[in-house]
């Protein structure tokens, strides 16, 4: 039966947990019919390679401490920010302001992925995305699982690829990650955005989602994307009832052993709102920075927040007050 291993992070002695600002001494070893805690010495040495092996850095950017990617939407209906910033102009003067504010990378998106969210024409979201990738100086990753838009914002300077799809919707984005270079970030969707908010069903959410995750890095692989570029993402949210985010936040170390950096989406989310009683997505930022933070303290590389003045002084007293 396979076995999984999640290290259980700590401060203080131990081995050093993806190279970066945690460690740990033991791990949960999980099968599909229970778990304990084993020392981590005990852990096959590829294990311990993968969980221990620093990360390569983003474009020139070290993952050694935790890092904010700022959100852009420049879509009319994203869930908590669309329609804010629908022409190029106001855009890039938010993503300048994100920047000014802390944010390491600037993440443009300009198709909403939201439940039930319309599909967006290849023209239509190179024409909302590019020229304000073209207008900005700074590390920026591209939102989208179409490789054409891709292609399209790397030529603009986009340096990262960001694909909800994990790599499914479009068979040419692992080859474009592949010719390109270029970090990819493959997150865990189950379905389409249209419908994947409709009864999401897993046998063990937090080892299925790890199983996917490993099928699309050897198919990323395979397509010749080295391991070293590529992010995971347990995409929370996306075909993921209360309870499976909250299985999944829980368990999130347990995506090291994949031996890529993770990246964590859940600012502002819905099961936010519905664990604090928050209706409206901009008021949900406490909660969206309580989140953050588990997500740091489990190892968490790559935030990827709306809120990014707010991220960094939480980020900045967790780090001091740790
Ligand atoms: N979530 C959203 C969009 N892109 N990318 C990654 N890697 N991880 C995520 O969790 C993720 C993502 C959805 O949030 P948002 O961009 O705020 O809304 P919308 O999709 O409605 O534009």
């Amino acid at each position: 039966m396979k076995r999984y291993y999640r290290p259980i992070a700590l401060h203080g002695s131990g081995l050093p947990l993806a190279g970066g600002w945690l460690n740990f001494r033991e791990l949960e070893e999980i099968t599909r019919d229970g778990s304990r805690i084993i020392a981590a010495d005990a852990a096959p040495s590829h294990v311990l390679e993968a969980l221990t092996s620093p990360r390569a850095d983003v474009a020139g950017l070290s993952l050694d401490a935790p890092r904010i990617m700022g959100i852009v939407n420049t879509t009319p209906d994203s869930f908590s920010d669309g329609g804010r910033l629908t022409t190029t102009e106001t855009a890039i003067a938010h993503a300048q302001a994100l920047a000014a504010q802390g944010a390491h990378i600037l993440d443009i998106g300009g198709e909403s992925t939201r439940p039930g969210a319309d599909f967006v024409e290849i023209e239509e979201e190179v024409a909302r995305t590019v020229p304000v990738i073209e207008g900005l100086n700074a590390l920026v990753s591209i939102d989208t699982r179409k490789a054409a838009v891709a292609e399209a914002a790397l030529g603009a300077g986009a340096a990262m690829l960001n694909d909800v799809s994990g790599l499914l919707f479009d068979p040419v984005m692992a080859l474009l990650a592949a010719r390109s270079g270029a970090p990819i970030c493959v997150m865990h969707s189950k379905g389409d955005p249209k419908t994947m908010q409709q009864d999401p069903r897993y046998e063990n959410v937090l080892l299925d989602v790890y199983d996917a995750l490993e099928a699309q890095i050897t198919m990323a692989e395979a397509a010749g994307v080295a391991r070293s570029q590529i992010i995971v993402d347990p995409g929370i949210g996306f075909g993921k009832t209360l309870e499976h985010n909250l299985t999944l936040l829980k368990g999130l170390s347990l995506l090291h052993s994949l031996g890529c950096a993770i990246l964590l989406g859940a600012s502002r989310k819905r099961f936010i709102g519905t664990i604090s009683e928050v209706d409206e997505a901009d008021q949900r930022v406490a909660g969206s920075l309580a989140v953050a933070l588990a997500g740091v303290a489990q190892g968490v590389q790559i935030l990827r927040v709306h809120d990014v003045e707010e991220t960094r002084q939480a980020l900045a007293l967790w780090q001091a007050s740790t």
